[in-house]
């Protein structure tokens, strides 16, 4: 009870939102696998499109705020920083318990919003008028609300205590301290600044709703687009949210596959994922391009949204210069860091494309998109998380994974994701739209091809776990760790102890 419910131990509290985030991320997968059945062939299998949209909404929703952000910065964040800063916990442990144990009631907000009411089908942007109380009668639309609200607390109560942590307690100077706490540092700024915009939207929505306030409705002088402005001041910085951790995970990977003392360019790393962070706040109405924006704006936001290729090159570049001169061995890890680095790059390009209003006039709503933001985050970021899980685990538990299934592990998944998601460039690109659960005769070919590939994924994923268990119940214990990292967590015993440093180490240089 003590150790896990009450809990205010970084380590344990990160245990619990590996387990939380893994469950969750189980619950997104089916809710996938619902989607790509439906869409396999031609015609209906749910026969249901209200129910098929509230699946392709909760999907979202629990991938991305009860899968993606609680693994990054609940299970690594509160794992490896305190460790990697030298300090003893987080700045605020109870807070700490706090946050993770909102997340549960806030998963079952989200579920019960399917099962009571006609569920939410808006899509995670939760546009009104669709998410008004005409089109949305009924509780559904309100408990998601009521779950966002949760989850949103949560996050900001967990981003207070990482910037608190990094700024207060560590042991180096700032530009000294990990990359990946730099990366925590700067996911935390970006969530205290705009998950506050989203709470306020809802807010208002859910007033709209519920109090017959008219913020959206123009019948009362309200504007629909406001909450499309709202909505993505805070949806596009939440991507990079999602993703900033992971490039943090990466870089720490890098550096120790490929025996160097730090990545190449390590303030450039930092500057770039600062310019990152400062210009997803000044592009989020590239997501609105369609909605009749006068031609000055569309070229501010296409233009500013580009500039992004920089910094996030300079990232993708210095990587690879990280590697240079490196004996590359195919290691499990090394194959996560590779397919980490292609694959996002694809995602990444196909971003810069839909950055051109005129062109996203055309793209905007169809499957290239849905392409797009699934090889920056299924390949992206679960890329980066299934890598760095591997890598730490023997750190964090003292045991290890059976590296020959690992690898057949990562080309089955390699293999899966991309069957599934490239296919659907093409869909795009002649005209299907996203968010509809049939489509003509003429789209059949690609989309059996993504189903199959999905069906591939999933055997990858529950492959994994099968691994995943036959390290828990083998008893491969770690006992020295061959080419230990500069970073400071390796330096202690694996599994490591409760509390890391129970004083402030000294450095002695
Ligand atoms: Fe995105 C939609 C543009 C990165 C996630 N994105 C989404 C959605 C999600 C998402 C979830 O401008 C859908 C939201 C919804 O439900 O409607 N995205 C970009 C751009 C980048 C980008 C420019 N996205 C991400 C990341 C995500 C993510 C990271 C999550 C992890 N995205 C868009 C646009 C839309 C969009 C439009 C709206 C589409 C619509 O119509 O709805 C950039 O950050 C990517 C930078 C990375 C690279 C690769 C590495 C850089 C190198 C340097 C050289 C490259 C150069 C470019 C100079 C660019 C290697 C040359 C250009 C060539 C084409 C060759
Ligand atoms: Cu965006």
């Amino acid at each position: 009870m003590k150790l896990w419910l009450f809990s205010t131990n970084h380590k344990y509290i990160g245990i619990l939102y590996f387990i939380f985030g893994m469950w969750a991320g189980i619950l997104g997968l089916s809710m996938s696998m619902i989607i790509r059945l439906e869409l396999g062939n031609p015609g209906s299998m749910i026969g249901n499109d209200q129910i098929y949209n509230s699946i392709v909404t909760t999907h979202a929703f629990t991938m991305i705020f009860f899968f993606v952000m609680p693994v990054m910065m609940g299970g690594f964040g509160n794992f490896l920083i305190p460790m990697m800063l030298g300090v003893p916990d987080m700045a605020f442990p109870r807070m700490n318990n706090m946050s993770f144990w909102l997340l549960p009631p806030s998963l079952m907000l989200l579920l019960s919003s399917m099962f009571i009411g006609t569920g939410t089908g808006t899509g995670w942007t939760v546009y009104p008028p669709l998410s008004s109380n005409l089109s949305h009668a009924g509780p559904s639309v309100d408990l998601s609300i009521f779950s966002l609200h949760i989850a949103g607390i949560s996050s900001i109560m967990g981003s207070i205590n990482f910037i608190s942590t990094i700024i207060n307690m560590k042991l180096y100077k700032i530009e000294n301290i990990s990359l990946f706490s730099w990366a925590m540092l700067l996911t935390a700024i970006l969530l205290l600044l705009s998950l506050p915009v989203l709470a306020g939207a809802i807010t208002m929505l859910l007033f709209d709703r519920n109090l017959n306030t008219t913020f959206f409705d123009p019948s009362g002088g309200g504007d629909p687009i406001l909450y499309q402005h709202l909505f993505w001041f805070f949806g596009h910085p939440e991507v990079y949210i999602l993703i900033l951790p992971g490039f943090g995970l990466i870089s720490q990977m890098i550096c120790n596959e490929s025996m160097k003392k730090e990545v190449f360019g390590t303030m450039g790393m930092i500057y770039a994922m600062i310019s990152i962070g400062l210009l997803g706040f000044i592009v989020w109405a590239h997501h609105m391009f369609t909605v009749g924006m006068d031609v000055d704006t569309r070229a501010y936001f296409t233009s500013a949204t580009m500039i992004i290729a920089i910094p996030t090159g300079i990232k993708i570049f210095s990587w690879l210069a990280s590697m240079n001169g490196m004996k590359i061995k195919f290691t499990v890890s090394n194959l996560w860091l590779l397919g980490f680095i292609f694959l996002f790059t694809i995602g990444g390009l196909t971003g810069i494309i839909l950055s051109n209003s005129s062109i996203d006039i055309i793209l905007h709503d169809t499957y290239y998109v849905v392409a797009h933001f699934h090889y920056v985050l299924s390949m992206g970021a679960v890329f980066a998380i299934f890598g760095s899980f591997i890598y730490w685990f023997p750190m964090m538990f003292g045991i290890s994974m059976n590296q020959k299934w690992l690898k057949i592990q990562f080309m089955i998944l390699f293999i899966g994701v991309n069957m599934t998601f490239f296919p659907q460039h093409f869909l795009g690109l002649s005209g299907m739209p996203r968010r509809y659960s049939d489509y003509p005769d003429s789209y059949m070919c690609w989309n059996l091809m993504s189903s199959i590939g999905s069906m591939i994924s999933l055997m990858g994923t529950l492959y994994f776990f099968f691994i995943l268990w036959d390290a828990l119940i083998s008893h491969r214990v770690v006992i020295f760790m061959k080419g230990m990292s500069n970073s400071i967590e390796w330096l202690m015993p694996n599994p490591p102890s409760y509390h890391s440093f129970y004083e402030i180490p000294k450095i002695y240089k």
